[in-house]
Formats: structure tokens, sequence, C-alpha cells
């Protein structure tokens, strides 16, 4: 055999979702500490808190950023700014081996020369979840979104670009990557509530960063 025989397959790493989505199994596996680390330092910053919806709801996940923008929700809307409304100060910087990490996941999923400018960074607890949304506040949706799942696992539902497309439920474990973009950039996404457990890296949390190119 030679390697020439499989060079047009995937590799078993990468799972298609759809045109457009993948899951990379493990891609953020060997960087886990580090970037766990980071987000210690991060949080101490700029704390984790719970957001308002524009429609007067508390989301269940508790959220910060990194880098020179930020995803930032209350009353008056969804929208990305440079300085943190808990504390007046701009957000801490994204770590370069983060950069670097989203940029190689875009580029293995087919988008070369992802560049991202914001990081959100989601605590889920117990019972947190994300009811399925469409990602729209960004300026350019050519740009994919890298999302990267530390510790305890999560059902990342994904549906199709109307809301009422069925969702199907993909297990997301410690070190998962999906990378989404093209076709599927505007398609229905969310998590469901999270199970109680405890996990080595992360105790009773999950962590999911998503970074985005959102300017
Ligand atoms: C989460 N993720 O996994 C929430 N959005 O905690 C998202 O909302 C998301 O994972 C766009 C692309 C990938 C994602
Ligand atoms: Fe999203």
């Amino acid at each position: 055999m030679t390697a020439d025989l499989f060079a047009d397959q995937t590799p078993a790493w990468q799972e298609p979702i759809c045109p457009g989505a993948t899951v990379l199994r493990g891609l953020a596996l060997a960087e886990a500490p580090a970037i766990l680390s980071a987000i210690e330092d991060i949080t101490r910053r700029a704390p984790f808190r719970q957001m308002d919806t524009p429609g007067g709801f508390r989301m269940s996940v508790a959220m910060s950023n990194c880098g020179p923008l930020g995803w930032v929700s209350d009353r008056q809307g969804y929208r990305y700014a440079a300085w943190d409304p808990a504390t007046g100060e701009g957000w801490p910087e994204m770590p370069e081996g983060l950069r670097a990490l989203a940029r190689h996941a875009a580029a293995s999923a087919g988008f070369a020369g992802f560049a991202p400018d914001a990081c959100l960074i989601n605590r889920y607890a117990a019972g947190a979840r994300m009811s399925l949304h469409q990602d729209r506040d960004e300026q350019d949706l050519r740009a994919p979104i890298v999302s990267i799942s530390l510790g305890l696992p999560a059902l990342f539902l994904f549906g199709g670009p109307t809301r009422k497309d069925p969702a199907r439920r993909i297990p997301l474990t410690h070190g998962d990557v999906v990378v989404w973009g093209g076709p599927a950039r505007l398609h229905f996404h969310g998590v469901a509530p999270l199970k109680a457990g405890e996990h080595p890296a992360t105790g009773p949390f999950r962590i999911n960063l998503t970074l985005r190119q959102a300017n």
C-alpha cells in the first residue's frame, strides 16, 4: 500500500458534519493545559459573568473574552466591544498559542488565512445550555468560527439554515475543535443542558472558546 491510495481521504480525526462544518477530534488536547492556565489569568482580569439577553433573560452560560474585541450582550443587544463593560478596561490579550491553534484548525478544515480578533470564553456549569442560534454579529461572514471544547463533555446541537431544520446531536469532549464556515456559516446551533460531572482539567465545568474574525 502507498500513502497515495489515501491522499483524497479525510483522516479519521476529522469528522465532516456537513459542507463547511468539521469536527477536529482532539486537536486541542496537547495545548489544553496551557490554554486553561491562560484562561485563569484572563478571568482574573475579566471575570466570568452571566450576561443578559436583549429580551431580558439572564444567560445560564458564564462568559469572558480575550483579544482586541469581545462579544457582549445586554438589554441593548448583542455586539462586539473593545472594552469590558464590567471593568471599563480592554479585554486581556489573546494568547499567541491560542491564535496559532485556531489558525491551524481553520486551515485544516479548508479555511486558510484565518486571523481571529475576538475570543469568547464560555463556562458551562451543570444545567447550563445554549439555545439554538446563528452567529451573525461578525462583519465578514466569509471567515469561519473556530470552537474549542475543554473539560466536561457536551452535546452540540447542529441544525440547518432555518430554525425549524432538525438538529443533529454531536458529542464534544475535552480537546475537540469544531470549525464552522462557508455554506454552514449561518446554520443554527446550540448546546444541550450540561450534565453534572467532574473533569480532571476543569472540575465541574465545560469551557468552550469560540475564536472569530469579528471586524
Ligand atoms: C459552545 N458554541 O459550544 C457554543 N458557535 O459552547 C457556539 O455557539 C458556536 O461552537 C459557532 C461555531 C461554533 C460554536
Ligand atoms: Fe454560536
